[in-house]
């Protein structure tokens, strides 16, 4: 076998290990892991409602209904105080000036009537539940759904 086929093999098998793992993250990781917390989060004008307002440290499944009437989204950033994160001009949260570290994900663009849902890994500690939708009416006001007070704080532990 030539070193050239070799490096070939083991770069194959390195690729299918890298894409087993992928998968069995996204399909909701390890067998031993414990069964996510399911968490209901209702979004209207202009607050984010979920169920329980604690869950045990570990997966958390979002399931993140809009109720309201105009598009929403949830983003999950660790901190326990909403006024405290960093905001834009027009009063969003400034997402790239929060630390990687603290950015959980999010749930985009969930029309009104739909739901998206989302497993996120939470070690205990505070979160904050927000809406980060900026919308330009047609006079051009500029509504900060966060401005507004679309936000919760949650905590796991
Ligand atoms: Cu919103």
């Amino acid at each position: 076998m030539s070193s050239k086929r070799i490096v070939a093999i083991a770069f194959a098998s390195c690729v299918l290990g890298a894409a087993a793992f992928v998968y069995g993250t996204a399909a909701g990781g390890s067998v031993s892991a414990k069964r996510a917390a399911k968490v209901k989060v209702r979004l209207i004008e202009f607050q984010v409602k979920p169920n329980v307002d604690f869950v045990a440290e570990g997966k958390a499944k979002l399931v993140v209904k809009n109720a309201g009437t105009e598009k929403h989204e949830l983003v999950v950033v660790r901190g326990d105080d909403p006024k405290a994160l960093p905001t834009k001009a027009d009063g969003s949260v400034d997402e790239k000036k929060v630390p990687k570290t603290d950015q959980l994900g999010e749930l985009e663009d969930i029309k009104p009537g739909k739901s998206k849902t989302k497993t996120f890994k939470l070690s205990a500690g505070s979160y904050v539940l927000f809406c980060n939708t900026v919308d330009k009416e047609k006079d051009g006001t500029v509504v900060s759904h966060f401005a507004r007070g679309m936000y919760t704080v949650f905590e796991a532990g």
